[in-house]
């Protein structure tokens, strides 16, 4: 049983996402580290966790967050990353429309250069509006962009679908943009 789930959970995405160092962890090409590292990590900073903590976390979540391989006895974090992973098995054909939740205090400068990846390796999309004005607020007003996901695709723009409602690609250039 463990107590603080919250706080070792964003411990946990940091290092998958951002710092492995930080926790002593390596990660992999396609952003995998092992679970009994992990754990190990985890427990020099003093949380007592077993792997089946890691999947109860896992599924607690408002949406999906990391995949857990048990096989392999690996974790890795399914978007927000900083730090260069590849995702190749993720690539799937986008719908024909995509949103991306901003604030309105960035659109002055989305508008001018288009949505940018910024400190992430992808820019974040989701196939429901609800969803991106969530993610907007994170940042102030939330507003909401349409993407013209279908136009994308057809000029060659890559999709990767990280789980049912999180979409990656790289930047997009306003041409693509709905600000409605
Ligand atoms: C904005 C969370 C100015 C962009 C979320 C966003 C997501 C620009 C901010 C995931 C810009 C970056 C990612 C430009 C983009 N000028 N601002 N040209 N282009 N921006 O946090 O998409 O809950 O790095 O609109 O739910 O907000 O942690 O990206 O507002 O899925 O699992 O720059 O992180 O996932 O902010 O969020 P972020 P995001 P978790």
């Amino acid at each position: 049983m463990i107590t603080d789930e919250k706080r070792i959970s964003k411990q946990i995405s940091y290092w998958l996402r951002h710092h492995p160092e930080d926790g002593g962890l390596v990660i992999d090409d396609f952003g995998w580290t092992n679970i009994p590292d992990l754990i190990n990590a985890l427990k020099i900073r003093g949380h007592d966790v077993v792997p089946d903590d890691l999947i109860k976390i896992s599924t607690s979540f408002d949406k999906v967050r990391w995949e857990i391989n048990v096989v392999e006895n690996k974790i890795r974090a399914t978007h927000g990353h900083s730090i260069n992973v590849v995702i190749e098995d993720k690539i799937t054909a986008p719908p024909a429309v995509l949103y991306h939740g901003t604030a309105l205090k960035f659109l002055e400068s989305i508008t001018a250069a288009g949505l940018k990846t910024m400190t992430r390796q992808f820019v974040h999309l989701s196939s429901e509006k609800d969803v991106a004005l969530q993610v907007g607020s994170r940042h102030g007003k939330a507003v909401v962009i349409k993407v013209n996901a279908q136009l994308l695709h057809n000029a060659g723009h890559v999709f990767y679908k990280t789980s049912d409602n999180v979409w990656l690609t790289k930047e997009i250039p306003t041409a693509y943009l709905d600000f409605g």
